[in-house]
C-alpha cells in the first residue's frame, strides 16, 4: 500500500441519530473556517470537494423499538457509503465531516466494500457499540459499531430500511482509544471480543505514541492494511472541544490527538477519516471557534500537515 496525496471531502449536514440541535450544521460551519482551503495548504496535497450527502429525502415512518429515527438514519448512511466508495475508487483519501456519529456506519461500510481488508480506530470517549436493545439513549449515535460488525448482527431484530447494510466487518479489526463513558453492556461486548481497548486511563500509563503504536501493530503486524479513523470530538476532553453533544471531562488533549494522527499519517496507509460530533450551536462563540479550529488541526495532522 502505497501513500496516497489525494484526498476527497464529504460533508454530512446529519443529526438525527442524538437528540439536539445543531450537528448538522457543523460541516456549513467547518467549511466556513476554512476547511478545504486549509487543506490545500499541506504540501503536494490534491483537494476536492465532493459536497455534502443527501440527507432528508425519506419518509421517517417506520419504527424500531428504542431506535429513534431508523429510516432517518439508514437513508443518510445508504448515500453516505456510495460516496465514500466514490471517493476512495477515485484514489483519494476519503474525508467526512459530519454529522453525529451514526453516520459511521455509511463511511466504514462504504470503506469496506472498497477494501475488505481495513482496520477501524475508533476515537472517541464512548464506545458507540449499543444495540437498540442495550442503548439508555435510544439514539443511533451510541450504535453505529453494534450496526457494522457481523459479530453482533444476531443481537440486532430486523430493521426495516437497512436491508442495503450487510454487516461484514469483523469486529477483530477494530479497535479504540480515548474512551472514558462506556455502557454496562458495551463493556461485556468489548471483553467478550477482546477488541484492543485504550482508555484514557491506558492513555495517561503509556502515553498516546506507545498507545495508538501499539493498537496498529495489533490489529495489523505485518503494516499493510488501509486504516480507517473515526474520530469523534468528543475523544478531545472537554476544554479544548467544548460544543459537542455528549462531552466528557478528563479526555486527550489536543497535542496528544495531533500526535496519535501524525503517527497514522506515517503509515502511509490512512484511507478514510471521520471527524464528527462537532456541534456549533453548544457553547459561545468562543467555544464554536475553539472546537472548529481543534477538528481543523486534527484533520490536517492526519494528513500531513507539519509545522516542522
Ligand atoms: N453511550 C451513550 C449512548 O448510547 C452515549 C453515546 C454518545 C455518542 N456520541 O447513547
Amino acid at each position: 500500500l502505497k501513500p496516497l496525496n489525494r484526498v476527497g471531502v464529504i460533508g454530512v449536514p446529519f443529526e438525527k441519530g442524538q437528540k439536539k440541535y445543531g450537528v448538522s450544521i457543523a460541516p456549513a460551519a467547518v467549511r466556513a473556517a476554512g476547511l478545504i482551503d486549509e487543506l490545500k495548504e499541506i504540501d503536494g496535497l490534491d483537494v476536492k470537494d465532493f459536497g455534502d450527502i443527501e440527507t432528508s429525502s425519506c419518509e421517517n415512518n417506520v419504527n424500531v423499538n428504542n431506535m429513534n429515527h431508523l429510516p432517518l438514519v439508514s437513508a443518510c448512511n445508504k448515500n453516505l457509503s456510495e460516496r465514500v466508495s466514490h471517493v476512495l475508487k477515485d484514489g483519494r483519501i476519503a474525508v467526512t465531516v459530519g454529522g453525529d456519529h451514526s453516520i459511521g456506519v455509511g463511511t466504514v461500510d462504504g470503506h469496506y466494500n472498497v477494501n475488505k481488508d481495513m482496520i477501524l480506530i475508533w476515537v472517541d470517549a464512548h464506545a458507540d457499540i449499543n444495540t437498540n436493545k442495550t442503548s439508555e439513549s435510544g439514539s443511533a449515535h451510541g450504535m453505529p459499531v453494534a450496526l457494522l460488525v457481523r459479530e453482533l448482527s444476531d443481537y440486532w431484530p430486523y430493521l426495516p430500511t437497512m436491508d442495503w447494510q450487510v454487516p461484514r466487518f469483523s469486529i477483530k479489526n477494530l479497535g479504540y482509544i480515548g474512551l472514558r463513558s462506556v455502557d454496562k453492556y458495551e463493556r461485556l461486548a468489548i471483553e467478550k471480543y477482546n477488541v484492543p481497548t485504550f482508555t484514557m486511563e491506558d492513555v495517561d500509563l503509556h502515553g498516546v505514541e506507545k498507545s495508538i503504536t501499539h493498537l496498529l501493530k495489533v490489529l495489523d503486524p505485518e503494516n499493510r492494511k488501509p486504516i480507517h479513523v473515526s474520530f469523534d470530538i468528543d475523544s478531545l476532553d472537554a476544554l479544548e472541544a467544548p460544543s459537542t453533544g455528549t462531552p466528557v471531562r478528563g479526555g486527550l488533549t489536543l497535542r496528544e490527538a495531533i500526535k496519535l494522527m501524525e503517527i497514522i499519517h506515517a503509515t502511509g496507509r490512512l484511507r478514510a477519516i471521520d471527524l464528527v460530533e462537532i456541534n456549533p450551536a453548544i457553547g459561545n462563540e468562543n467555544d464554536r471557534k475553539r472546537t472548529i479550529e481543534a477538528g481543523l488541526c486534527v484533520l490536517k495532522a492526519a494528513l500531513g500537515f507539519s509545522r516542522k
